[in-house]
């Protein structure tokens, strides 16, 4: 199988945790957003929307990084995607708050404004969406702080897909000024996923070494 990805994206780089964690080998290619290598003809034929990650398998072609996961996490019976139709609900909902909520709402504007507008020279930070966000932040990091002072982990006392998708922008919270340092429950939860030595084994090279 073959995965095309942006190294530094935690949509990438929680695919390739999650293989690696897995054991299940990826012929990986490196699409270099700095360059718009997403939107030449032969990336748009992998993915009409121009975006990383993508998968290739056979003649199968998938994009959107949290139907990739589940399609590698369906190779082979494994704990973090149970076969058990509430318990794949379960991290299905929370991979879907990830898309519509915490993603979109909160952690992605302050990583587009404070790292990547800078990253990529698009200019100041939007303070508004900023603020936007962070009263978002807040409402959701509550929540999580609220269920993890119950449980270990997302769906329960084992760690699951739906635990790689919620924390890998977490990833970036110092560098996004994401506010995790009054959120113990969330920081101790991250602690945790985060050691699975399967982030480091596939963390973000500087970009020779990922385009090598
Ligand atoms: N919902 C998509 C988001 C993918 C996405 O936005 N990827 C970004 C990198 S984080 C991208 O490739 N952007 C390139 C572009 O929009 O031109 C997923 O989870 O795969």
């Amino acid at each position: 199988m073959k995965l095309y990805g942006f190294s530094p994206s935690p949509n990438t780089w929680k695919v390739r945790a999650l293989a690696a964690h897995l054991g299940i080998a990826l012929d990986y290619e490196f699409v270099d957003l700095t360059k718009g290598a997403s939107h030449t003809p032969a990336y748009l034929a992998i993915n009409p929307t121009g975006r990383t990650p993508a998968l290739v398998d056979g003649d199968f072609k998938l994009w959107e990084s949290e139907a990739i996961m589940q399609y590698l996490a369906g190779q082979r019976p494994n704990s973090l995607w149970p076969n058990d139709a509430r318990a794949r609900a379960d991290i299905m909902r929370w991979q879907s708050w990830q898309l519509a909520h915490w993603g979109k709402e909160s952690c992605e504007p302050l990583v587009f404004n404070r790292l990547v507008k800078k990253f990529l020279n698009l200019g100041p930070p939007d303070e508004a969406a900023i603020a936007q966000a962070l009263q978002c932040f807040d409402r959701d990091a509550a929540m999580l702080e609220a269920l993890l002072g119950k449980q270990a982990y997302l769906t329960g006392k084992d760690v699951t897909l739906a635990d790689f998708s919620v924390a890998a922008v977490l990833f970036h919270a110092e560098a996004a000024g994401l506010p995790v340092a009054r959120y113990a429950k969330v920081r101790e939860w991250f602690g945790r996923v985060s050691a699975l030595p399967c982030w480091r084994e596939t963390a973000p090279q500087p970009a020779a070494a990922d385009a090598a």
